[in-house]
This record gives structure tokens, C-alpha cells and sequence, in this order.
């Protein structure tokens, strides 16, 4: 892409020369909000570098684990907001748009979750209660605070029909309605999106737009979808985002791209997705890059982000929000999945803090 390459080093211009630096945020201003997914050094401002470039960069935030099920309510009868007040108290500060991720979720669930006090597996109305008393207590803590809720995360198969969760097994399918049902109760105000990843594979996206038609019949106000956008280099292709794009939005809902990150590691399988069980030895040759990235390896970065914001460009009246998960490279989880250990490079900003090639590649293509 020529145009990309004069916009590009027009963008690298911009930010090495002095003073003169465009931010993310502005250069989204007319597109979309833009965003990142914040750990807790970054929150509760330990990591001063990182949180000079949220405030400076984005206007919307998630919360990488804090939010989760394991975290804020670790045992019956018991929640812990202590990390999650932060959180919140950090976007209030900074007027961020503020995301829950996430309510209903098959992993980061305790086992005592799906169990009664002797351990044997809870029926449908019990868990229906606890589910109750989870989102009305966690939606309701933030009412007002938090603008948008995943409420369900990670609910479809690959072939699109619905995951075996515990939620599915003991309640059924329609803990699904129950669940949005239960958000929309604790915070009518709050826009509840469903959340998940591989949507851009044609089986999985036809079973999530099933699941939100199905949604929309029975009366539930979804906002919005989420792509995770936890990419490789040849997939998805820039027209399944762009087809994925489209396909959602005829269903009169936005679509925000909520994890974007961009895996350039050698595979250790052929398997696609965030399947976050997977976890493979860790061997030098699937860890090719611990002194850094070659030019060549990290100019095709920089080209795969700015075709891909080209894409999100495109679809700017459709698209609400894309947020990276995570600020910089050091945080990623892509550094410990599918194998642990190690040096990933999937951000716009490097472990030194600075912004990377790929940061000028997505400023030339928004900033029109
Ligand atoms: O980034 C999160 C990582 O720190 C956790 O260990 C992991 C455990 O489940 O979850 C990661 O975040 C996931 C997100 O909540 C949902 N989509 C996939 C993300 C990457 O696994």
C-alpha cells in the first residue's frame, strides 16, 4: 500500500519531531473511542510510564482481570471491590468510557460457583439466584459509573452453536436471556454487549448473530458486539473483518473491536482463537524474537495494523470503540499463551514505552 507507506513515515514524523506528537485519541476523534485494557499497575498509577500514555492516548478503558468473577466475588457470600473501586475510580478521573468485562464467563468462574455447600452440582434455580445476586451486586456497585457491560463472554463454538458451560449445563440455554435480563435490571442505563472471539469465521459468526437475534426477540437491548480482535498476520483476512463488520451491523447494533492485538509468534498449533486453556512447552524456536524484532517482521506489522484500520476507517458509522488489550507489549498475555515465556510484540507501544511503527501506521490511516 503506497499511501500507507507516505502516511506512515509522515506519522513516524510526527512523533519522533519535537513536540508535535498526534495522539491516538485525537486522531480517532472522528471515528471511533479508542482504548486499552489496563492491569492493575496501571490503574492504581504504580506504572507511572504506562500511565502517562493511557491518560495521554485513550478515552475508554477495560479492565484486563479485575472485574472477572474470581476477583470480585472469590467465595460465596463474599465480594472484594478492592481492585475494581480503582479501577473505576481511574476512569471517573480521567472521563474515560468506562467497560465491565465481564459478568458471565466460563473461565476465571470459581468451582463453588456451579456447586452447593457439599460440593455436589447446584440445580437450575439456585444458580439462577446466584447469578442474580452476582450481577445485581457487581452492575449495581457501578450503576451510573461503568457505560457498558460484556455480559456474556465466550458463549458460541467454533461450529456456532452454544458452549457446554456450566451456565449452559445446569441452567440452560436460556441463562443467556437471564443474564442480560439481570444487567438491564441492575443498570437500565448501561449498554450490554455480548463479547467474543473467532467471529470473523463464518460457522462461529452465524451462531452469534443467532444468539443475538434470539436476544432481540425476547425483548434484550443489545448494544453492541465485540470482536475481540486477538489476530495473527494472515488471519482473519481484511475482508472477513470487513464482511464480519457488516454482518453484525445489519443487525441494528454497533460493533466495537474490544481485545485487538496482533499474535506474530510462531504457532505451536494450527488452532486459531483465545482459547485461553491452551498451553504449550516452551521452545527456542517458537520464541524467535527475545532481542527484538527484525525491521522486515515489524514494517509487516505496521502494514497488517494499517490495513486493518483502514477497514475499521471504512466502517466508522458502525464501529463505536477499538481498544487494544493492553498498553504495551510487556503487558500483553500473548507473552505467556499459547506457550509461556515468551517476547511478544503485539501492541503500538514497546517494552522502552515509546510508540512503535505500528502506532504511526494507525494514526496515517485515521488521521484524514
Ligand atoms: O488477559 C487476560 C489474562 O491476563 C488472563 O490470564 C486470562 C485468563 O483467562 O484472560 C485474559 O483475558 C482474556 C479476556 O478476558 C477474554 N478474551 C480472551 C482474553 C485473552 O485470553
Amino acid at each position: 500500500m503506497k499511501i500507507f507507506n507516505t502516511l506512515a513515515m509522515f506519522g513516524i514524523l510526527l512523533t519522533t519531531g519535537a513536540g508535535a506528537q498526534t495522539t491516538l485519541k485525537d486522531a480517532c476523534k472522528n471515528d471511533f473511542l479508542i482504548g486499552a485494557a489496563l492491569n492493575e499497575s496501571e490503574f492504581t498509577g504504580q506504572n507511572s510510564n504506562a500511565v502517562a500514555i493511557i491518560k495521554t492516548q485513550f478515552n475508554t478503558i477495560s479492565p484486563e482481570n479485575v472485574l472477572k468473577w474470581e476477583s470480585v466475588h472469590p467465595r460465596s457470600g463474599e465480594f472484594d471491590f478492592t481492585a475494581a473501586d480503582r479501577y473505576v475510580e481511574f476512569g471517573e478521573k480521567n472521563k474515560m468510557f468506562i467497560i465491565g468485562h465481564n459478568l458471565i464467563w466460563h473461565n476465571q468462574t470459581p468451582r463453588w460457583v456451579f456447586q452447593d455447600d457439599q460440593g455436589n452440582p447446584l440445580g437450575r434455580d439456585a444458580l439462577l439466584a446466584r447469578m442474580r445476586e452476582h450481577i445485581f451486586t457487581v452492575v449495581g456497585r457501578y450503576k451510573g459509573k461503568i457505560n457498558g457491560w460484556d455480559v456474556v463472554n465466550e458463549a458460541v463454538n467454533e461450529d456456532g452453536t452454544l458452549r457446554e458451560s456450566q451456565w449452559k449445563k445446569i441452567i440452560g440455554e436460556d441463562y443467556l436471556l437471564k443474564a442480560y435480563q439481570f444487567a438491564q435490571e441492575a443498570d437500565p442505563a448501561a449498554e450490554l454487549y455480548y463479547n467474543d472471539f473467532s467471529l470473523e469465521n463464518l460457522p462461529k459468526q452465524n451462531g452469534a448473530i443467532a444468539l443475538v437475534k434470539k436476544l432481540q426477540a425476547q425483548g434484550v437491548p443489545v448494544a453492541a458486539v465485540g470482536l475481540q480482535g486477538h489476530y495473527k498476520m494472515d488471519w482473519p483476512t481484511t475482508n472477513q473483518v470487513d464482511e464480519t463488520i457488516t454482518a453484525f451491523s445489519k443487525l441494528g447494533i454497533k460493533v466495537m473491536i474490544t481485545e485487538l492485538d496482533m499474535d506474530l509468534l510462531p504457532a505451536p498449533t494450527r488452532n486459531q482463537g483465545a482459547e485461553v486453556a491452551m498451553n504449550f512447552a516452551l521452545q527456542a524456536k517458537l520464541n524467535p524474537y527475545t532481542n527484538g524484532l527484525p525491521d522486515a517482521v515489524q514494517q509487516k506489522l505496521a502494514q497488517r495494523y494499517a490495513d486493518l484500520f483502514s477497514v475499521f476507517v471504512q466502517h466508522r458509522d458502525s464501529i463505536s470503540r477499538v481498544t487494544f488489550w493492553g498498553v504495551t507489549d510487556a503487558d500483553s498475555w500473548l507473552n505467556n499463551w499459547p506457550v509461556k515465556g515468551r517476547t511478544a510484540y503485539p501492541l503500538l507501544f514497546g517494552r522502552d514505552y515509546k510508540p512503535k511503527s505500528t502506532f504511526a501506521a494507525v494514526i496515517g490511516v485515521v488521521h484524514q
